[in-house]
């Protein structure tokens, strides 16, 4: 790690107090000079760094600019055994696409992948994501198999759309529904959506790696989301974001999904039921890209997570995603 990202780590793990330039420089083996330098160089980033003679320097405990440092002191252990692979850039295409040529070329488990704008974010179908600098959560973790635990590759989806859930409620006062498959809504809102693709090798038939790509809207205001979704798409905190909301939120999702001891296949499911905004409805299936479409009530989602529904015939159908759609 540069010394400068050390520096910068030091300063976030005691964001709003002085740490002293002396410590600093004893710490990492360098001048008070240089610290000066490196402090200078993070402001010019964007850091507001405050400097009081004898006291040292203090990072502003507003700003929430994404950094591995910023995301650290939010972790948990079982989250900081991967903290050495959080990949953090100022713009990318995709974090998926990034995330991929990165598994292909070996990246290790845990990989995480964020950036702070994406110019050609993905959702599913090629559909586009709207991902503005500075106001969003971009990211993308590798994964090299999937945990015993879940028994079923549906599962994976399944555990990422709960942990966006769970650290979206540990961090805001919002109460997150999932519409089947796995966008995240709010308010009846979409506030994140999610994106899995995986290497799948049909001679062992384990998976290489898979890419679980999460994009959360933050603080991007009603009026900044394009026409075509504004009225649709929502942020977590349109006006006042709170202090290091995207940093703090990135770690939750961390601390979710790197569990030494993920819930149970029982547990997870159901909490994935519990949320999910469709179960119980009567909806409308639409199947074959538009061509077929019946009433039905959806009862349940199996384990290959697809949304099992009876008819008004009294038969049971168990739909995939890319197959059918719903509305109510
Ligand atoms: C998704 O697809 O919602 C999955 C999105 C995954 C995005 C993340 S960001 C990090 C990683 N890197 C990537 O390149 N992708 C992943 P889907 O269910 O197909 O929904 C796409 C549709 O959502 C679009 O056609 C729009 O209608 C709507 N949409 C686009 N941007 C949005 C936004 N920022 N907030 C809410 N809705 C949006």
């Amino acid at each position: 790690m540069k010394t400068k990202d050390r520096v910068l780590g030091v300063l976030e793990m005691n964001r709003g107090r002085c740490v002293s330039g002396e410590y600093i420089a004893e710490e990492f083996g360098i001048s008070r000079n240089a610290v000066w330098k490196f402090v200078n160089e993070l402001r010019r980033e964007g850091y507001r760094i405050d400097a009081a003679t004898n006291r040292g320097y203090s990072l502003s405990e507003d700003g929430d600019i994404l950094s591995a440092q910023g995301i650290y002191p939010f972790l948990s252990e079982d989250a900081r055994r991967f903290s050495e692979n959080i990949l953090v850039f100022k713009t990318l295409e995709s974090t998926n696409l990034k995330a991929k040529e990165l598994a292909l070329g070996g990246a290790a488990d845990g990989t995480t992948v964020i950036s702070d704008a994406q110019s050609a974010g993905r959702g599913r179908f090629s559909r586009e994501f709207f991902s503005p600098a500075g106001k969003g959560l971009y990211m993308s973790v590798i994964r090299r198999g999937i945990p015993q635990v879940f028994k079923a590759p549906a599962a994976v989806t399944v555990h990422a759309a709960v942990a966006v859930c769970n650290a979206i409620e540990r961090v805001s006062n919002h109460t997150c529904g999932i519409k089947w498959v796995n966008d995240i809504y709010i308010n009846q809102k979409k506030v994140c959506g999610i994106l899995t693709e995986a290497s799948y090798d049909l001679e062992s038939g384990n998976f290489d790696w898979l890419v679980i790509g999460i994009g959360i809207n933050v603080s991007i205001g009603e009026r900044e989301f394009p026409e075509d979704i504004r009225g649709f798409a929502v942020s977590l905190f349109p006006e006042d974001p709170p202090q290091a909301a995207r940093n703090r939120l990135c770690a939750e999702i961390l601390n979710e999904i790197f569990k030494k001891n993920p819930p149970s296949s029982d547990a997870l499911f159901d909490s994935y039921k519990k949320r999910l905004t469709v179960l119980g409805k009567n909806v409308t299936v639409v199947e074959n890209g538009g061509e077929e479409s019946y009433s039905a009530k959806v009862i349940d989602v199996d384990r290959g997570g697809r949304l099992v529904v009876v008819g008004e015939d009294g038969a049971r159908r168990a739909l995939l995603p890319g197959e059918a759609r719903i509305s109510f």
